[in-house]
């Protein structure tokens, strides 16, 4: 089957809300059949991709034992692996852009996507992937795929992995539009979920549903890996790190439109990878207008705050104010995802967290030493101080490479020696820390 872009009518069945909705939609979907060639993808068929990366049209009747593409895939798929990597990100590999984007009513194309065509509220990424080494482990294989506008404004990120257990894809978001210093920047919370232990003997099937909710903190995702019908895994798109992020602020901070897919090797290069990989095929992505379901963050209405506290007497005679009522509860927390098998709770997966190698007292300076696991890459974080009853003493940075030990330091006043108790004992220290895929983590100890 010839690529397809093409304009039509689908009729969408939101199973959820058990009603039927009419979505005009955009799409591009491809088998990598007719119309390519064997080799490099960049070039073909509107596919960009000027860098060296190993990302290239196969030929799944040439593979020899122990590679093998299934019977599925046709004649070719495109083959990706991490053999060669870089951070860079518009020399990587995009897939044609849709003629009429996603995004909010505010969302800006940046020359990317077309600010004038109609927009839609739902983009959907569907493909198929399998090892193109069933047999084995392909250790070190990752990849990742991130609907895009077409220079890296990804607006989500799935991460297809080898593991000894099996094939694995990790979904990453930004759930908590919060931002915290670290390194002189505001920066929010990159949170990883894990779908894992799949077969690596057959082919995959994923769908990654974004839905671009108009303001800020409410877009949903939804990823299906082989049962179409139950999400694995509910989140948020990246929304909040484009508000929010310091790092996005080149951009003025304004949410990105989407209307393709980049496929993108970063991280650690594994030579050993150059011609195996994963194969995809049959895959699709496409922007359409529906209803959204409700945000998963948003659970039923806590009830009504106690009233709160009488104020405290103000100093120098004057009468404090009578503390104001208290606020309505908040709304309940977001729902974990359910314990579907193979799925792992938020946050678990989460970055590098660093180790809190030893804590001393000198000569007034608290001392904190942090140990950044080699697997991290680096660790880029800070440490918050507080004493027993939560006082925060202060925040002092750190930066290690992976397999480092750093020490973290705090000159501590007399007042805060006080309370710190013999080298520190009695305070609560939390260590907030990025990896090298700018994935934060959390490392707590409690006073004693
Ligand atoms: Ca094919
Ligand atoms: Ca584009
Ligand atoms: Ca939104």
């Amino acid at each position: 089957m010839p690529p397809v872009r093409t304009a039509l009518l689908v009729l969408l069945v939101a199973t959820s809300l058990g009603a039927a909705q009419v979505a005009r939609a955009d799409t591009y979907a491809t088998t990598f059949e007719s119309g390519f060639t064997t080799g490099d993808i960049g070039g073909q068929q509107g596919w960009q991709k000027s860098g060296a990366y190993d990302v290239a049209i196969a030929d799944d009747g040439a593979f020899v034992l122990p590679l093998q593409a299934p019977a599925a895939f046709g004649t070719r798929s495109l083959r990706v692996s991490n053999a060669v990597t870089s951070g860079s990100f518009g020399d990587q590999t995009f897939s044609p852009s849709l003629a009429e984007p996603a995004g909010e009513t505010t969302s800006v194309g940046g020359g990317q996507a077309s600010e004038s065509a109609p927009r839609h509220n739902r983009f959907e990424l569907s493909f198929t992937f399998a090892s193109a080494q069933p047999g084995a482990e392909q250790s070190g294989l990752a990849t990742t795929l991130s609907p895009d506008r077409g220079d890296g404004a990804r607006m989500s990120f799935l991460r297809l992995r080898d593991t000894p257990t099996g094939l694995a894809v990790d979904f990453i978001d930004t759930p908590d539009p919060s931002v915290e210093l670290s390194g002189g920047q505001y920066h929010v919370n990159f949170v990883q979920q894990t779908v894992r232990n799949l077969d690596r003997t057959v082919a995959h099937n994923v769908r990654l549903v974004l839905w671009f909710v108009e303001g800020a903190d409410n877009d949903v995702a939804q990823l299906y890996v082989d049962d179409m019908t139950t999400p694995k895994l509910v989140g948020t798109t990246w929304e909040n790190y484009d508000r929010n992020d310091d790092e996005a602020s080149g951009g003025g901070n304004l949410v990105p439109l989407t209307d393709d897919l980049l496929i993108r090797a970063s991280s650690t290069a594994q030579p050993t990878l150059t011609g195996r990989g994963f194969l995809l095929d049959d895959l699709s992505i496409s922007s359409s207008t529906a209803t959204a379901p409700p945000d998963p963050e948003l659970g039923p209405t806590g009830a009504t705050g106690a009233t709160g506290a009488n104020g405290t007497n103000g100093t120098n005679g004057m009468s404090g104010t009578t503390g104001a009522a208290g606020p309505a509860g908040p709304a309940g927390p977001a729902g974990t995802p359910g314990a579907s098998a193979g799925t792992e709770a938020a946050g678990a997966a989460s970055g590098s967290p660093v180790r809190i190698a030893g804590v001393r007292i000198v000569r007034g300076t608290l001392r904190v030493r942090l140990s950044c696991p080699k697997a991290a890459g680096l660790c880029d974080g800070r440490v918050r101080v507080r004493t027993k009853r939560g006082t925060l003493l202060g925040t002092p940075l750190f930066d290690a490479d992976g397999g480092q030990t750093v020490t973290a330091k705090l000159r501590l006043s007399r007042a805060a020696l006080a309370l710190a108790g013999t080298n520190g004992a009695a305070l609560r220290l939390v260590a907030i820390s990025r990896n090298q895929r700018g994935i934060a983590a959390r490392t707590v100890r409690r006073p004693v």
